[in-house]
């Protein structure tokens, strides 16, 4: 069965090694738990459809290797990303206290419009909890970021988060502020737009015609 589907939006996972990103992603993917995760090689590769303010898009998503040394390949990957979830462990500072250097990485490397939401995962182990929900929030607030705890073994939070980011690049699509035709934008125009678009100029062209001007 074809997939029709209005847009495709690249999006990218990143953040230090075990903090969920794998299981973030299965979770959205599958709606299931994934056990026994191991460190991800390289990058890693999911998609779904789904469906935001009235348009289907099609999310196409890049699971990156927190591991340093995998981080001249997961380099290359931020180049035309249209979103991303930048991911910590509420039960590990260390994790929290990299997250500049890997915003660091996003300015520089990816699109200056990229959408980025920080997810603050393993919220259902509140009781090791070493950043709090308030610091986190203020230091997303600075950074210009979206904020969520999740937790990718309950699902709180998880679609949301992966919506969340869908939903603002459609709104900033819509406002103009995003051009989907700009190289590097991660936005593409999926089959059901472009007929959409194809029907819009037929009929144009038939006003036209009918209107001897
Ligand atoms: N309690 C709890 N454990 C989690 C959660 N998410 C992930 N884990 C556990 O954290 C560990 C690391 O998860 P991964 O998803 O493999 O981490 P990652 O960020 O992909 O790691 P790299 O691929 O090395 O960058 C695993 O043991 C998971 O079971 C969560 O929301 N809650
Ligand atoms: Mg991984």
């Amino acid at each position: 069965m074809s997939e029709t589907y209005d847009f495709l939006f690249k999006f990218l996972v990143i953040g230090s090694a075990g903090t969920g990103k794998s299981c973030l992603l299965h979770q959205f993917i599958e709606t299931k738990f994934k056990q026994d995760s191991n460190h991800t090689i390289g990058v890693e590769f999911g998609s779904r459809v789904v469906n935001v303010g009235g348009k289907t898009v099609k999310l196409q998503i890049w699971d990156t290797a927190g591991q340093e040394r995998f981080r001249s390949v997961t380099r290359s990957y931020y180049r035309g990303a249209a979103g991303a979830l930048l991911v910590y462990d509420i039960t590990s500072r260390e994790t929290y206290n990299a997250l500049t250097n890997w915003l660091t990485d996003t300015r520089t490397l990816a699109s200056p419009n990229i959408v980025i939401i920080l997810c603050g995962n393993k919220k259902d182990l509140d009781a090791d909890r070493e950043v709090t929900f308030l610091e986190a929030s203020r230091f997303a607030q600075e950074n210009d970021l979206m904020f969520l705890e999740t937790s990718a073994l309950t699902g709180e939070n998880v679609e949301e988060a992966f919506l969340k980011t869908a939903r603002t690049i459609l709104n900033k699509i819509e406002s103009g502020e995003l051009d989907p035709e700009r190289m590097g934008s991660g936005i593409q125009y999926g089959d059901a737009s472009l007929r959409q678009q194809r029907q819009h100029r037929g009929s144009t062209a038939q006003t036209k015609q009918q209107c001897n001007c």
